[in-house]
């Protein structure tokens, strides 16, 4: 049976501005956009989640939620900087390591003491980052990230066969892998709301009225996930984008920023060993449609230039006359990783009795 390891940071960006801001530690904090701008919430403390404020709320709001919270500015070079050093513990333990995110990863430990392995590491996030991770622990990626989400934050929490069959039928059909809004409303609409639900349809009425895509959720309801760590899983991608203060028109500002992000998210692609094929660029117009913009490229890359100089390209298919733009997005997806062969594993550290 597979081990799989999920690790997640705690309110990951908010905790670094804590642990290098101690005036800030035991407070609510939010991290994103000012209290009286357009943006948009990043991520907020513990403390501040409270009073209900949540990732991409509106500033605005989380401001009317808890006005006396601390707003700061994301400072990405200290979050990237974090990550870097929880990946490299990370890949002390596993050479099947897939980051999903700056601050999440899975880990394949399989055949191998998957509990002591996630203590140690959550220990080293602790004492050498000084920052708290939450560790689940489960036989495939599905439970594995369901467990690390269970007793969040600081949480470690395993989840064998006997509590996976208990937990599972409890859970709305939304905790599913790949259940958005839309599957979540399409399975609604068939009066389907918990995985219970789910389970007493049967596979067989989940493949007629939803295809494959139906006969993968029977198998997800029963605890089945046979998606391997490391090799495509799922579909992935990166993202960053913008709000501004003021609507903008001006092309030559929207080149500057999706290039300023080609250079950023490039970056993170180099550090995960990683490529991409398809960019996309989000624009949200001042009356608030959004439109997207998508190039795929004939061959793989993670080259900033390349990738800056699609996304401006796609700027032409964007109506700057008629529209003023109030939100600009790049997104790159497609993902190239190249997995390791299982045969060129090593001893890793705390597990000698392996070699
Ligand atoms: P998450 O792991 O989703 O959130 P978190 O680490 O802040 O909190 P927790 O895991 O304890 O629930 O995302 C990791 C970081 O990614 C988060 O700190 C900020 C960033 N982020 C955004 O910028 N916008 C978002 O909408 C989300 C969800 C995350
Ligand atoms: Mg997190």
């Amino acid at each position: 049976m597979l081990r799989i390891i999920h690790v997640d940071m705690d309110a990951f960006f908010a905790a670094v501005e804590q642990r290098d801001n101690p005036a800030l530690r035991g407070l609510p904090v939010v991290v994103g956009g000012q209290p009286h701008s357009r943006g948009v919430v990043s991520t907020a403390s513990y403390e501040a989640r409270r009073f209900g404020i949540r990732s991409a709320m509106p500033s605005t709001e989380a401001y009317a939620r808890c006005p006396q919270a601390i707003f700061v500015h994301p400072n990405f070079r200290a979050y990237e900087q974090a990550s870097k050093q929880i990946r490299a513990i990370f890949g002390d333990y596993s050479h099947l390591v897939e980051p999903l995110s700056l601050d999440e990863a899975y880990l394949d430990v399989t055949g191998r003491d998957a509990v002591a392995i996630g203590r140690t590491i959550k220990e080293r996030i602790s004492r050498e980052v000084r920052l708290t991770a939450s560790v689940g622990i489960s036989y495939n990626k599905f439970l594995a990230k369901l467990a690390s989400d269970f007793e969040k934050p600081d949480g470690f929490t395993v989840i064998d066969e006997e509590r996976a069959a208990a937990l599972l039928p409890t859970l709305p059909v939304r905790r599913l892998p790949g259940v958005g809004a839309k599957s979540e409303e399409e399975l609604n609409r068939v009066g389907i709301y918990t995985v219970a639900d789910l389970l007493r349809s049967g596979p067989e009425l989940m493949a007629r009225l939803f295809g494959r895509r139906g006969q993968e959720l029977a198998m997800l309801a029963q605890g089945i996930d046979d998606r391997p760590v490391g090799v495509e899983g799922e579909s992935r991608s990166i993202s960053a984008e913008t709000t501004f203060e003021t609507d903008v028109r001006d092309r030559g500002e929207l080149e500057r920023i999706l290039t300023d992000y080609a250079g950023s998210l490039c970056r993170q692609l180099v550090r995960g060993a990683n490529k991409i094929r398809t960019v996309t660029i989000k624009a949200r117009y001042e009356d608030f449609t959004n439109v997207t913009r998508s190039f795929t490229l004939p061959d793989y890359t993670c080259d900033p230039d390349k990738v800056a100089a699609t996304a401006c390209q796609l700027i032409d298919k964007i109506d700057l006359q008629r529209h003023k733009v109030r939100l600009i997005g790049l997104h790159l997806a497609n993902y190239l990783q190249p997995g390791e062969p299982y045969q060129m594993r090593f001893p890793f550290p705390g597990d000698e009795q392996r070699v």
